[in-house]
């Protein structure tokens, strides 16, 4: 299933323990796509690890690449962050620019999706690692969903919440500039209603944390996710 119609994601840290059964409730649950990425803690082994056991099942699962040594071939797709509200150039196009001086030549353009990055929750792993000083407001957002749509035209738009629930009216801001860019949604779900929010505003609704407290009310967020639209 092709990501651009995924609305329902479980995003797992391959840093994380799920156990085989887990593993299997969350991939057959009726979710659209599986993202293996975190922020720390990442390495080749736990990834191909976790890789070697999502593929048991048919459900797709793209890798979100934090770093360059953990890429591996098998997925059906490489979701690249670039962090438009970070304030170190790597992570805009500078780790970018590395990895495409050594593996340019060698990459699956159909494969790889661009994620434009507006991370706002300061206190997250990524804000810290990425050099996020402030949190974005309305307007802030505003510009970077314009700039994501309009100026660099990246397919997606990934407002970052991770580990809190984001405010409705600041994801409805951005939901609104966006048209042909998708918007991600990801931070803080942790039961059907919140998911179902989210829903209303967002293309894909990513699922995290909650996977690995509490695995029930994860999955529960896969039905109500699909019970609503975004509206428009
Ligand atoms: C994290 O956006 C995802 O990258 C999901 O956030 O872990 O808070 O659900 P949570």
């Amino acid at each position: 299933m092709d990501y651009t119609t995924w609305r329902h994601a479980f995003k797992l840290d391959p840093a994380k323990t799920v156990t085989d059964d887990e593993l299997e409730k969350l991939a057959e649950s009726g979710t659209d796509g599986l993202i293996v990425g975190g922020s720390d803690g990442v390495t080749l082994d736990n990834v191909l690890e976790l890789l070697v056991r999502v593929r048991r099942y048919s459900v797709p699962v793209a890798l979100e690449v934090s770093t360059v040594e953990s890429v591996t071939p098998g997925f059906d797709y490489y979701f690249i962050p670039t962090v438009l509200n970070s304030t170190q150039v790597e992570f805009i196009n500078g780790l970018h620019h590395a990895a495409l001086r050594e593996y340019g030549h060698m990459m699956n353009w159909d494969e790889v999706v661009a994620e434009g990055y507006c991370i706002l929750n300061p206190d997250c792993t990524a804000a810290k690692m990425t050099g996020v000083e402030t949190v974005p407001d309305e307007e802030d957002v505003i510009a970077y969903a314009r700039m994501a749509e309009h100026l660099f035209k990246l397919p997606v738009f990934y407002m970052e919440y991770s580990g809190t629930y984001g405010d409705a009216e600041v994801v409805e801001a951005a939901s609104r500039i966006l048209e042909n860019t998708r918007l991600f949604y990801g931070g803080g779900i942790t039961n059907a209603e919140e998911a179902k929010t989210m829903a209303a505003l967002a293309d894909t609704v990513i699922i995290g944390n909650i996977i690995y407290t509490d695995l029930k009310a994860a999955l529960s967020t896969v039905e109500a996710v699909k019970s609503v639209s975004r509206q428009r």
